[in-house]
């Protein structure tokens, strides 16, 4: 049986329709889950929506319709958006679906008769666009230290889960699960910033707004964000009947993939949630940094962006996702601009990968009428070629594992720019000039050949649709991930006519 890996993203709020950084966390997730999928892993690869709240119902008031009505709008709109960038996911969860809210009232109910809900009465300082409650010390001059908009002060009837209770054990778990949260930065952030000054009871029930799941036995009170939320994980598997098939099999997560900014949520209050539960917890969270503009954060409240789909009319979906997962270093702060978005497809897709595979596919027309042999006329100066791209697999291996997916792409790169290079030192259009060289040229193009195939099968994860075209240029049947050993590439293989698959961009001034 294959292993399963299950990977999530955080479920977006559908307060208004998504942003480049929601498509960024998206794309990584779908990069890595098809990477799994490629090597053979049994993968569950799930987002969703987070769809309740105050400020949900407070745009749908001044839309004029009906919470629900704008949801469902704005999820529409989503799903359209995951397929124009290709997004695999195995499920979207919305957090209206019903089994979801039977779930969360049974989950709430539970806590609250073993004891790890109680009643009480909540006053803080509440950031309403955040939907985030805020201690006095934690506030940055009476303002949100996420978003430094004003916080209001609140008091009113609340339950509260006793997240303190789990401190101990939850220190103990970090200890032993080094890997837990990554980047490791953001293990320390939270050990010394959050866990050690003293964890809190957390707010988990509101009576100020209606627009949520009711507390079943007590209908004033709707479930407050983060049970409601963070079940999601484990909702769509079936919980809370553990004997469900999915949930058998696929809890715990693998990944949860999120922005920092909601690290202490997956790695404070989710594992005291599921320690109270009597549940194993997720193998590992990472947090990753934020897209950028102009040195801001984009935001669906400041309204800074523009709809991800005018990218991918005008560069393609690609562009957009390769962009996305190499141009910032995973787990780092990185800024957006279109203009970074046209250099890096020109240098790296139509200049590296699209010139290459144009290049070599034409010579092979042009010199063997497109049928491919593999003479082994083979020199010195292919030794090199050929030991980079036998190698890469396994280079590729770690750093997925790693999760440096930048650098995971930049070592495909590196080898083709090395083909480039190939062809500059090699220069077929020399050899083709003498009747005599006729096999060392025919050796050189299966060299290319073969690493433009193995390269294209690795990219698939990353840009599925310029890796399917590069394959069926190559008309190769030797296209899965069992098939990546050098010498594989079929000879007689009648090639397809090239295509150009990126055109360069020109940047508009
Ligand atoms: O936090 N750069 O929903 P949300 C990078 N519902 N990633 C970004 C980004 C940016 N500029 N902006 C958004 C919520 N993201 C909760 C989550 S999970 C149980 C509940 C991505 O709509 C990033 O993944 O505010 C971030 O964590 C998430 O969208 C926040 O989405």
């Amino acid at each position: 049986m294959p292993e399963k890996y299950y990977i999530t993203t955080p479920i977006y709020y559908p307060s208004a329709n998504f942003h480049i950084g929601h498509c960024y966390t998206t794309i990584i997730a779908d990069a890595i889950a098809r990477y799994k999928r490629m090597t053979g892993y049994d993968v569950f690869f799930q987002t969703g929506t987070d769809e309740h709240g105050e400020k949900i119902e407070k745009k749908a008031k001044e839309a004029g319709v009906s919470p629900k009505e704008y949801v469902d709008k704005i999820i529409e709109d989503a799903k359209d958006l995951w397929a124009s960038l290709g997004i695999s996911y195995d499920y979207f969860i919305r957090t209206t679906d019903k089994n979801h809210e039977v779930a969360v009232q049974k989950i709430f109910k539970k806590l609250y008769e073993q004891g790890d809900i109680y009643k009480g009465s909540y006053e803080g300082l509440y950031c309403v666009p955040c939907e985030s409650f805020w201690t006095e010390s934690q506030a940055v001059d009476g303002k949100c230290p996420d978003c430094g908009r004003e916080v209001k002060m609140v008091s009113e009837e609340a339950y509260f889960f006793k997240l303190s209770k789990y401190q101990d054990q939850l220190i103990k778990f970090y200890d032993e699960h080094p890997d837990f949260i990554l980047p490791l930065s953001r293990k320390n952030e939270m050990l010394n910033n959050f866990i050690k000054p003293g964890l809190e009871d957390l707010c988990v029930s509101r009576t100020s707004f209606k627009w949520g799941i009711p507390v079943d036995f007590d209908p004033n009170h709707v479930v407050y964000v983060w049970i409601d939320a963070l079940t999601n994980y484990i909702t769509s598997l079936g919980y809370p009947d553990v004997n469900n098939e999915l949930f058998k099999k696929y809890w715990p997560a693998d990944l949860h993939l999120v922005g920092k900014e909601i690290v202490r949520f997956h790695t404070i209050i989710w594992p005291c949630m599921l320690m109270a539960l009597d549940l194993p917890l997720p193998h590992q969270v990472f947090g990753h940094g934020w897209l950028k503009i102009d040195g801001g954060k984009i935001s669906k409240s400041l309204g800074n962006y523009k709809d991800p789909r005018e990218y991918i009319k005008a560069y393609g979906v690609d562009a957009v996702r390769y962009y996305a997962l190499r141009e910032v270093p995973f787990g780092n702060d990185g800024n957006f601009s279109e203009e970074a978005l046209i250099s890096r497809t020109n240098a790296d897709l139509a200049n590296t990968l699209g010139n290459l595979v144009n290049r070599t596919i034409s010579m092979a027309h042009k010199y063997f009428d497109g049928v491919t042999s593999n003479p082994k006329i083979n020199e010195e100066i292919d030794n090199n070629l050929i030991s980079k791209v036998t190698s890469l697999k396994e280079i590729v291996e770690t750093k997925m594992n790693e999760l440096k997916v930048n650098e995971a792409i930049d070592e495909i790169m590196d080898v083709l720019r090395l083909c480039n290079k190939y062809i500059d030192e090699t220069t077929p259009w020399t050899l083709a000039k003498d009747e005599t060289k006729k096999n060392r040229l025919a050796t050189v193009l299966y060299n290319l050949l073969e690493s433009i195939r193995i390269c294209a099968i690795l990219l698939s994860p990353f840009i599925p649709d310029t890796s399917n075209n590069i394959l069926l240029e190559l008309n190769t049947k030797k296209t899965d991930y069992a098939s990546i050993e050098f010498g594989s590439l079929e000879e007689n293989l009648q090639l397809n006519e090239p295509k150009i698959l990126f055109n360069r961009i020109e940047i508009k001034n």
